[in-house]
């Protein structure tokens, strides 16, 4: 199913549009266009990429003439339209849970150790390469240390973080490791982490949206 007039600005390496790609897959839905900004050659913080989308941050959609931001915001929308499989539980005391998950790494891990906060404690603050890595892996570890907790309960209950259903929680987790692995962090104290993980990366919907290397 190809949503009307849509296009997808994306990059591989990006855990916020690996979370729409997760959630495209998952639900059968493909973009009408798929642009790649490089990151790498900072393409999102220039014309062309700029002017439709104020931020400088992928992902982004745009349809309909405007261009929204925000992989969240843009994974909630799909899951009002396309709702099979349903990311977000209609029931509401689920959904607070999957929100939880989800917000914890969307709003307290990746906010902090995303490129241009990385960029900017190395270049405008001349943090080294190793206060740069200690950084990081200081936040992952927090922010990890409280998903233990929050998905540990669930493990009896199913394969994905909230026990037998998939969901954004599940589609926020599996970039984050990503990112976690890509620097080294060390995952053996989150052998719940480890094991949805392990069990989403199986998945179709999410070895397809995984970044090539
Ligand atoms: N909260 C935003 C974050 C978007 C974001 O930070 N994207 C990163 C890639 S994962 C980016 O564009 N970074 C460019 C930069 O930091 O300069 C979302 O969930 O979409």
């Amino acid at each position: 199913m190809k949503p009307d007039d849509l296009i997808f600005y994306d990059y591989f390496r990006s855990s916020a549009s690996y979370r729409v790609r997760i959630a495209l897959n998952l639900k059968g839905l493909q973009a009408n266009k798929v642009e790649t900004v490089d990151l790498r050659t900072g393409a999102h913080a220039q014309k062309p990429y700029k002017s439709v989308a104020p931020s400088g941050l992928v992902p982004s959609f745009t349809f309909g003439g405007k261009t929204f931001g925000q992989s969240l915001a843009l994974i909630e929308w799909l899951d009002a339209i396309y709702p099979s499989p349903r990311l977000i539980p209609s029931e509401p005391l689920a959904a607070l849970g999957v929100r939880e998950v989800a917000h914890t790494i969307a709003c307290d891990i990746h906010p902090l150790n995303n490129l241009r906060i990385l960029k900017y404690i190395t270049g405008t603050l001349s943090a080294s390469e190793e206060a740069k890595l200690e950084w990081y892996h200081h936040w992952i570890c927090s922010g990890f240390d409280t998903l233990e907790a929050l998905i540990a309960p669930h493990r009896d209950k199913g394969p994905f973080c909230l026990g037998a259903d998939v969901s954004l929680a599940d589609v926020c987790l599996v970039p984050q490791v990503y990112n976690a692995r890509r620097f080294d962090v060390d995952l053996s104290p989150y052998p719940a982490i480890c094991a949805v993980d392990a069990h989403c990366t199986t998945l179709p919907g999410f070895a397809d949206a995984a970044p090539e290397y």
